[in-house]
């Protein structure tokens, strides 16, 4: 693994253009479920199709808001781990230096952006945003828990979770972005993502079409795994700290030369 994560770092560092695409698992040590995971994942207790479709909140609207509630302040006890923050000072020394540098993630959470990471793309919206169906009004709910389910808003109509559901098209501003970023990127790193879902896997298949390098990290493989320049299997919150810092690290000692 030491000699995967070593020619991984040399490339990230010699990038001129990244793009990152984040899924649930770089949030797993932060203590926010994952959806696939075996015995863990949200998926293995709930029927999607109960919860996270129109058609559901259409049928159970009190169940479905409640739920989505529940997560939410479930995420706001949670805090960004050390592979949010690892993503979060490569964007800053990126930036510094002139590269490009896009984060794309599904993640509802915001966890990225509490790690400092600014101009996150998000594709399947957030867990913070409620929108009600009847004026379309959104607003940002940072409060506790709400009083009664399903949510209202002050028009009467319902207000729903502003996340991307099954069968729902992708805010088209926000995949438009993501498939820019990873068109003319020369270095891609896809992380915690079971890459299941589409159309946010198709960017993985995108970037490996264009024969872009593409590190993939997970602790399990993908149908990906054997298509990406490296697959790394570990935590985020393992990996990610060590990859950046290899790369970070390499940078400073060929600037300390080119001083000398
Ligand atoms: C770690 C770790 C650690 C653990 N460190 N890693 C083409 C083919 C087949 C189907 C389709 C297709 N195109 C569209 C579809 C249908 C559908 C789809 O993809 N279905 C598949 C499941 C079969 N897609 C859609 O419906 C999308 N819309 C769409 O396509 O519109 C066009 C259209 C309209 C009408 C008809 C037809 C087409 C919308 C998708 C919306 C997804 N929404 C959800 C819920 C959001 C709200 C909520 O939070 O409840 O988004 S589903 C859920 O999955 C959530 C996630 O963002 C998404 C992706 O999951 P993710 O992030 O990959 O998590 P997991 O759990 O799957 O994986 C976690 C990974 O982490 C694992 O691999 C672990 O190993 C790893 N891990 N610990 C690093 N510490
Ligand atoms: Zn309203």
């Amino acid at each position: 693994m030491n000699d995967l994560l070593e020619q991984a770092s040399q490339r990230l560092l010699a990038a001129k253009a990244i793009a990152v695409l984040t899924g649930a698992g770089i949030s797993a040590e932060s203590g926010i479920p994952t959806f696939r995971d075996a015995m863990t994942g949200l998926w293995a207790k709930y029927n999607p199709a109960d919860l996270a479709t129109p058609e559901a909140f259409a049928r159970d609207p009190e169940r479905v808001s409640r739920w989505y509630d529940e997560r939410r302040c479930r995420v706001a006890q949670c805090r960004p781990n050390s592979g949010h923050l690892a993503l979060a000072h490569l964007q800053q020394v990126a930036l510094a230096q002139e590269k490009a540098f896009t984060l794309i993630t599904q993640n509802v959470d915001r966890l990225h952006q509490a790690a400092g990471s600014s101009d996150v793309v998000e594709l399947h919206g957030s867990l913070w945003v409620w929108r009600c169906l009847e004026c379309g009004n959104e607003v940002e709910e940072r409060g506790p828990a709400f009083a009664s389910y399903p949510h209202a808003c002050a028009c009467g109509g319902l207000r729903r979770p502003g996340v991307v559901w099954f069968g729902e098209l992708l805010p088209s501003r926000a995949f438009a972005t993501a498939e820019k970023a990873v068109a003319s990127c020369d270095f891609f790193m896809s992380v915690g993502t079971s890459a299941e879902v589409y159309p946010a896997a198709g960017l993985i298949e995108q970037a490996i079409q264009v024969e872009t390098d593409v590190l993939e990290i997970n602790p399990e493989a993908t149908a990906f795994s054997n298509r990406v320049s490296w697959s790394i299997r570990g935590k985020g919150g393992d990996v990610l700290p060590q990859i950046v810092g290899m790369a970070l690290l390499d940078d400073a000692s060929a600037s300390e030369t080119r001083q000398s």
